[in-house]
């Protein structure tokens, strides 16, 4: 059985209020290319399909374009698409039933009661376990042992099996990622790898952007990472991972198949920071004809002029980058601690730190009892902001 694991696609996500329709037809297109050469028997979208759960109607149409076409590109293939965390799980399953005809299966919703929603048999050569995402409490114990089982029961044929899911396992490589703690990223709690159970031959993950193998001593839990880049922060390689497993208890064979981005995400200077106006030096000397975002890291004294942005701007017209915004880090922040925050370095520190600084501010001891309660505020803050 040959697979495609690709997840966090995150269609109609603007960056710096740029559309990035173009890149994101343009990686489409690229799945469908690779599709069409390697041919797998299943096509695996490990959640965040879209980059919020109120996607507008034009990435809407450009999802159920590019599944047509991926679908037409290996017309036997079985498409399975979980709902991430950024994902409407109602909206996801909306035309769960008439996808079905193309062999497309949208599963939403966790259905405790229905288990077989999470269960797909492809005859002849595997099967599939979808789990959507869904928060932690509502998951019931030993879900994932559960449909395990079920379809050890039935694998008389001793067929490779599949489980994917959308979450965080802990451990892992969360470069790119905004505001993480080592328990939780994007709200979402870490679980340990033992809680998703025994008995899958390949674990396909999404969630985390950084491709990755979960160390399990298997090699057969992977994250596959985003096919662009969401984040400036993602300055990897982006990629799909192919996977060949030929039956139940045998050792996946896994390759990566680059996808690269026609407007890439580029920081100035590539690496570290520099002067302002160095850094403005920089970018009047980009490439007139290279499409591209740009990031300035700058180091400041104090602040930065107050018409920065602008001038940024200017230097880049004719250009046909696009300028995106200035990280700017004072001096003494990257030494360490500082009173007052610029409101990028704001954005930037977790709400917990905001918290701590504000308790210390007031001579309040945050404790371990006040940090749980704040993680609990937040967490069901997070929860109330996903709209279904
Ligand atoms: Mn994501």
């Amino acid at each position: 059985m040959k697979i495609l694991h690709t997840s966090d696609w995150h269609l109609g996500h603007t960056l710096y209020n740029y559309d990035r329709t173009e890149e994101q037809s343009d990686m489409l297109r690229q799945m469908e290319e690779i599709v069409k050469e390697h041919k797998p028997d299943l096509f695996l979208l490990a959640g965040d399909v879209f980059h919020t759960s109120q996607p507008s109607a034009a990435a809407q149409k450009m999802f159920a374009e590019a599944l047509v076409s991926i679908h037409d590109a290996n017309p036997q293939m079985t498409i399975v698409a979980i709902a991430g965390n950024h994902d409407s799980s109602s909206k996801h399953e909306i035309f769960r039933t008439p996808w079905e005809a193309l062999k497309v299966y949208t599963i939403g919703n966790l259905s405790k009661e229905y288990i077989d929603n999470h269960i797909i048999e492809i005859p002849g050569k595997g099967y599939v376990i979808a789990v959507p995402y869904a928060y932690e409490r509502n998951i019931p114990d030993g879900f994932f042992q559960l449909l395990l089982d079920t379809v050890a029961e039935r694998n008389s044929e001793n067929l490779p099996v599949i489980m994917t899911a959308h979450t965080t396992v802990k451990g892992c490589d969360f470069t790119g990622h905004d505001n993480t703690s080592e328990s939780t990223i994007g709200g979402i709690d870490s679980i340990d790898i033992e809680q998703m159970g025994n008995g899958y031959d390949y674990l396909a993950l999404g969630h985390i952007h950084h491709e990755q193998f979960v160390h399990t001593g298997k090699h057969n839990v992977r994250y596959s990472g985003t096919p662009i880049a969401v984040s400036f922060d993602e300055n990897y390689p982006h990629s799909v991972s192919i996977i060949d497993i030929e039956k139940h208890g045998d050792k996946p064979n896994v390759k990566k198949v680059e996808i690269t981005n026609c407007r890439p995400l580029a920081t100035l200077p590539t690496e570290g920071v520099d002067t302002w106006e160095n850094a403005k030096e920089l970018l009047k000397n980009f490439p007139n004809n290279i499409p591209a975002y740009i990031r300035l890291n700058i180091e400041v004294d104090g602040f930065l002029p107050p018409d920065a942005n602008a001038v940024a701007q200017h230097l880049t017209e004719g250009k046909q980058c696009k300028f995106c915004l200035i990280n700017a880090k004072r001096k003494e922040t990257i030494k360490g601690e500082v009173k007052t925050l610029t409101i990028q370095e704001f954005q930037e520190v977790n709400p917990i730190d905001i918290a701590r600084r504000y308790a210390e501010d007031r001579g309040i001891d945050f404790d371990d009892e006040l940090k749980d309660l704040f993680e609990e505020t937040i967490k069901i803050l997070t929860e109330e902001t996903r709209s279904n």
